[in-house]
Order: structure tokens, then sequence, then C-alpha cells
């Protein structure tokens, strides 16, 4: 973009933030604004998730916990706040539910905007992408003011209803809103890394028991299914480390090739694309229908016959 017409666009702004902001003033209505986004904050520090710490809100369809933080930095700040005192990261938006949900949450009727984790920093102008890392696959630009044109996203208060607009990155202070992954429930482990939830069952059941019985315990669980290295090697360390029972082969995984030999897919019917077998293992071979993490292969994975009965490795998967 030209510099000239950017700071021009950039000059409109402030002109527009400076009387938006005089307004405020003149009507003596900023400070009564700003107290009641304060209290809006300490209301949501009264209301815990269910998932989450003290002072963080969970949203249940995208398992994660937001706060908003009623500080105003750049956007760089924000973001290094957010990580440095929240051990968090700036809010990454995937829908228009958890839009709505983070409006509604740090009151956005009551201020001009508030940064989101949205930013082309390190990257190509306007090629943006969220500070999380998670995929960019939902944008609520304010396409009426021909957004995007600036390297940071903010979510705009209620002249724009939430839709976001483009500001300079280290120019403005605004608030921001952080996201944590949501905590497991009691007895699930973490996986850091993506925030899902694993938890072994040592009941000895057959492949579908064991799937029934891992449904049956929490909201989301299943038969665990495992999609990276990473995610591999956080499983069997669960299993080295916390878990020994005698005489027991292997664990239950959600991994199967019930519907069609040779092409293994996890319970949610979506394909086995990382995978972890043991020499000679998962090979297209009739009533070898599921997989197990096998005691003897260090974990590695065997295709076993889903009528033997082992104990389970359940998953809560994070949708992030
Ligand atoms: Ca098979």
């Amino acid at each position: 973009m030209n510099i000239f017409f950017k700071h021009l666009l950039l000059y409109q702004i402030v002109i527009h933030l400076v009387s938006f902001c005089s307004y405020l003033l003149l009507n003596s209505k900023f400070i009564t604004e700003m107290l009641l986004f304060f209290c809006g904050f300490a209301l949501l520090a009264s209301a815990m998730g269910q998932g989450c710490e003290q002072g963080w809100t969970e949203f249940q369809g995208s398992g994660k916990c937001y706060k908003g933080v009623n500080v105003f930095m750049t956007w760089e700040k924000a973001n290094y706040t957010c990580v440095a005192k929240y051990d968090a990261e700036l809010v990454s938006i995937h829908s228009i539910e958890e839009n709505k949900f983070i409006y509604d949450l740090i009151k956005m009727d009551n201020i001009f905007a508030a940064w989101i984790g949205v930013s082309d920093i390190g990257r190509a102008p306007l090629d943006f992408a969220w500070a999380d890392g998670s995929k960019f696959n939902f944008t609520n630009w304010n396409i009426k003011y021909n957004e995007p044109r600036f390297g940071c996203g903010g979510m705009g208060g209620k002249y724009v209803n939430g839709e976001w607009g483009s500001i300079e990155c280290n120019e403005i202070e605004i608030p921001f809103v952080c996201q944590r992954v949501s905590k497991c429930n009691e007895g699930w482990s973490k996986d850091q890394a993506t925030g899902s939830c694993f938890k072994i069952l040592s009941d000895e059941l057959s492949w579908e028991k064991a799937r029934e019985q891992c449904m049956s315990i929490d909201q989301g669980s299943d038969l665990a299914s495992i999609h990276t290295d990473q995610e591999n090697e956080f499983v069997k360390k669960l299993l080295r480390e916390n878990y020994t029972i005698p005489g027991v082969q292997g664990f239950w995984t959600g991994g199967n090739d019930l519907n069609d030999e040779g092409s293994w897919v996890w319970t949610d019917g979506s394909p086995v694309e990382f995978a972890d077998w043991h020499n000679g293992q998962g090979k297209p071979t009739k009533n070898k229908d599921c997989i197990a993490m096998w005691k003897s292969f260090d974990y590695e994975w065997k295709d076993w016959q889903c009528k033997m009965t082992l104990p389970s490795v359940c998953k809560i998967e994070n949708k992030k």
C-alpha cells in the first residue's frame, strides 16, 4: 500500500478516535462507561466456568476460557501480556457464535475496540494468522469500512456490532482478550500442546464395549484418536508412567478398519493419517480391525481382534 495513503487512513482513524473519545468525555459518559466495562470484568471474575480457573469464562463450543483485560496496550504488548502474565494467548475466533460470545463477555457495547489475536506480524502484509497458531478459518472484518487495511485486528464495539477493524499494531492502545484452553475434568490428563484430555480405563473390555464405556464417562469422551507424533508420545508417556497392570497386553484406541478392510479411521470417521505401527502391523487382515497400543512394542500400534478384551485410552478432543 502506498505509504502516503496508509498514513492518510491512519490519520483518519486517529481523528475518528479522538472525536469519538471527545464525544464521550464531553458527555461525561466516558468514566461511566469505563466503570461499566470494569464492572463487567468484576462480574466475570466471580462467574467461574466449569472447566476454567477463577476469573476466566468458558465457552462450551470451543473448549476455551476467556478473560477480558481492561488495560490499554498496543497489540504486541497485549499479546506479550497474555503469554507472560496469564499463561494464555490473545484470543483466536473460529465462529460467529464464538465472536458473539466474546462480544457479550467483555461488554463490547461499552468500548471502542479490543485486540484479538489476529495479525500479519512476521508475515506478508495482510497475510493474517492467529497468535495461537490455530487455523485461520473464520473472519469477521467490517467490509463496509473496507477492512482489513492494517496489520492487527480488533473487535469493534456497538457501532460495528463486534465486526473486526484493522489497526496499526503499535500505534493504538486498547483493551484486549486473552484465551486459555479449558482444564480437564477431575481424573483426566491434559496434553498442553493441544488442550485435549486423556484418561486410561482399566476395565478389560472388547473394543465395542470399551468404546461404550468411554462415551459414558464424560461429555465428549470417546476412544482416543491420535493425530500427531506429539500426541502419540503424550499417550505413550501416560501409559508408561502412570499405568501398570500385571498381565495387560495393550490398550484400545479408537482406530479401526471395521467398515472397509485396510482403510483405517478414528471413531469420528476421520482417516488415520499419522500412524505408529509396529513392524508388520496394520496390514489388511480380516478379523484384526481395531488398533491397540501394545505394551511389548513399547506402545507402538498393533491391529488386533476387536472381540479381545483390553483396557482402553479415552479422549476428550479439544476442538480449538
Ligand atoms: Ca483389518
